[in-house]
């Protein structure tokens, strides 16, 4: 049979469910979920490989209008996605009206290839419910499959990931077969401690944060990481560190524990 491969990216407004569904068609816990909007900050792809197929995901940041220079970075990494999608992925989830998401319309209109609408969370919703969304966004985008799912919970995930496949253009695998992602282990390690920030601090903390990981080394017995946690203001810092440093050493704790359970974080250092 003939090699299939190509780029299946998946945009959409903040979160809609589109990290959990990159997890799930991979089968693995490659990028950070959260309930808060705003979790993934870059494009990220997640490699399916198959003997004949190499499907090409790729997660992208929740589409907003920028407001600052972080989210037009995001942004830039939204409109990247849409040039080299050979199948688009609009992710939509029930009960979220269009006239809420135009800035989200817009972009996706401007895609002219084969695109799968998704409408994620089924799970929390009636049939009824299910049968208006699924009209809704048909109307939408005439053309697209439109699709219910749960992420979440695996409903129509395995049919997707047939229905990809099948759809993919024939062409030779993009990346080595072996590989998962696009990005290195820091990178994965320095999302698994921004994950810590994001379910420890609230308000305003876990949006301005970057986390920076400057050293690994892979001792006998021990892998020592050195990560610097940047925040924007002086009082941010405190907020982080804590009464005594009682909030930064639990936070530190919890990412030891996700990075070392994480096969992703320790075997896809490049
Ligand atoms: N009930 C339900 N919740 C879901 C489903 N899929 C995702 N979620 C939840 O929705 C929240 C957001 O999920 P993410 O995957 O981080 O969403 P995202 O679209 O990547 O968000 P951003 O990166 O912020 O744009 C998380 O709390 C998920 O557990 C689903 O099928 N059903
Ligand atoms: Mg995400």
């Amino acid at each position: 049979m003939a090699h299939k491969a190509g780029y299946v990216n998946i945009i959409g407004v903040p979160n809609t469910g589109k990290s959990t569904l990159l997890n799930a068609l991979l089968g693995e816990q490659l990028v950070i979920v959260n309930p808060k909007a705003q979790t993934t900050r870059h494009r990220i792809l997640g490699i399916l490989n198959g003997d004949d197929y190499q499907v090409v995901l790729s997660d992208t940041p929740g589409i907003l209008d920028p407001q600052y220079p972080m989210q037009e970075r995001m942004m830039s990494a939204v409109n990247e996605a849409l040039i080299d999608a050979d199948i688009l992925i609009v992710m939509v989830e029930l009960g979220q009206r269009p006239e809420r998401s135009e800035h989200m319309l817009k972009l996706a209109h401007r895609f002219k290839g084969a695109t799968v609408v998704l409408v994620n969370k089924v799970d929390t919703g009636t049939e009824d419910a299910i049968l208006a969304a699924l009209e809704l966004w048909q109307t939408q985008f005439p053309e697209a499959k439109v699709v219910p799912l749960s992420a979440l919970h695996g409903l129509n995930v395995a049919e997707l990931r047939t229905y990809l496949i099948e759809h993919l253009p024939e062409h030779p695998a993009y990346f080595p077969k072996d590989e998962l992602s696009d990005r290195n282990m820091r990178f994965f390690i320095s999302e698994l401690i921004r994950e810590k920030v994001l379910a420890n601090y609230k308000q305003e903390i876990p949006y301005s944060t970057q986390v920076v990981v400057n050293s690994y080394e892979d001792a006998p017995d021990i892998v020592r990481i050195q990560a610097d946690v940047i925040v924007m203001r002086e009082s941010q810092k405190g907020i982080i560190i804590g009464q005594g440093g009682d909030a930064l050493r639990r936070m530190g704790t919890q990412a030891r524990i996700a990075i070392s359970k994480s096969s992703t974080a320790r075997s896809s250092w490049t």
